[in-house]
């Protein structure tokens, strides 16, 4: 199993492999060109995936069990110029001067490959083949991914910064479904008119997304490590949110009782990313329906009408909430993730 550290192993599941497919994926550095070496950089990575299992079950059904695991080393921690700000040094504004480390420069930002990642995850899916005019596909995803932030707190403590990237889910649903809806007349025109309709469906369910709780004044009101880079973390009293509702969100659900502020040239206790913010629950909807037109060239001609729904149920797709204690709306979500219902309707002639 993978471990943080120099000689850092690889994710070896394929001893695990019951049967059927792995893959893996390794790219080591090719080159030493510097032109090349940032791209070459990007590219050192291991990425394993194991089919653990899938079993065919009565009616057209499909279970599948699947281990997805990466392990990325190496990637680039600022794109392009910038990156981490190596000149600064925790402790410099405790004499009431910014020197920095050279005096002479204000920051010296350095683009390094020092940024690990690592996930697990196990995938759980079911399907049914298009067969009778039905088809769907449900999978369930648990996963954990974790890495190093791009600028740390401390710039001598890079460690520090080792948590839950901003992109970890840790439980995903997701369904989407094919429907051709069946209608049958007597009557030839009425089935022409009414039907032949086919509707899609898909809805997705995630967690949270992970924050930290920072505080974005100068020094002596945060900074609270004096190196002249404000942000760092505050001392929080509960790192559980709970399951607030949607109202408790826009409300706020952290405040001033939540947290400290540590003592000057010292560091908070809050580990990186340990908040969990809303979680995301969408439904997509579309139909359509083909009218054939008589048509005397190779390909049948039609006139498609189709409609699409965005998010069916109007939900309100909570962004994280602010997390920054200096903000007058600290703990309060202030913005969407997306948009609220969208209706489209449309008609095509494909010939
Ligand atoms: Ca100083
Ligand atoms: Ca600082």
């Amino acid at each position: 199993m993978a471990h943080r550290g120099g000689g850092r192993a690889r994710i070896a599941v394929a001893n695990r492999v019951e049967n059927r497919a792995v893959f893996r994926q390794r790219r080591a550095c090719p080159a030493r060109q510097p032109a090349r070496r940032a791209k070459a950089d990007e590219q050192r990575r291991v990425h394993d995936a194991a089919h653990l299992l899938e079993r065919a079950l009565p009616g057209a059904l499909v279970l599948d069990v699947n281990y997805i695991g990466s392990s990325s080393r190496h990637l680039l921690s600022g794109d392009g110029p910038g990156g981490e700000n190596y000149n600064r040094f925790a402790g410099d504004l405790l004499d009431g001067v910014l020197d920095r480390l050279n005096p002479s420069f204000s920051t010296v930002g350095l683009a390094e490959s020092r940024i690990d990642a690592r996930y697990h995850g196990l995938a759980l899916q079911a399907s049914r083949r298009y067969r009778n005019g039905f088809a769907f596909q449900t999978a369930y995803t648990v996963g954990k991914a974790m890495d190093y932030a791009g600028v740390a707190e401390e710039v001598t403590n890079l460690e520090r910064e080792w948590g839950p990237a901003a992109y970890d889910i840790r439980h995903s649903f997701k369904m989407n479904a094919i429907w051709e809806i069946p209608f049958h007349s007597d009557s030839k025109a009425i089935e022409y008119a009414l039907g032949g309709w086919q509707l899609n469906g898909i809805t997705v369910y995630q967690s949270g997304s992970p924050f930290s709780v920072t505080c974005s004044l100068a020094y002596p009101r945060c900074d609270f490590n004096a190196d002249g880079q404000t942000g760092d973390r505050v001392n929080v009293s509960r790192t559980d949110l709970g399951s607030p509702t949607e109202a408790q969100w826009l409300a706020g659900v952290l405040t001033a009782a939540d947290y400290s502020l540590p003592a000057t040239g010292t560091l908070a206790a809050q580990p990186r990313n340990v908040f969990r913010g809303p979680g995301y629950f969408n439904t997509d909807l579309s139909f359509l329906k083909n009218f054939p037109v008589p048509s005397r060239g190779m390909h049948q001609a039609r006139i498609q009408l189709r409609g699409e729904v965005f998010n069916v149920f109007n939900k309100a797709h909570l962004a994280n909430p602010s997390s920054n204690t200096a903000s007058a709306t600290f703990g309060q979500v202030t913005s969407v993730r997306r948009d609220p219902r969208v209706v489209q309707l449309g008609a095509r002639f494909i010939f």
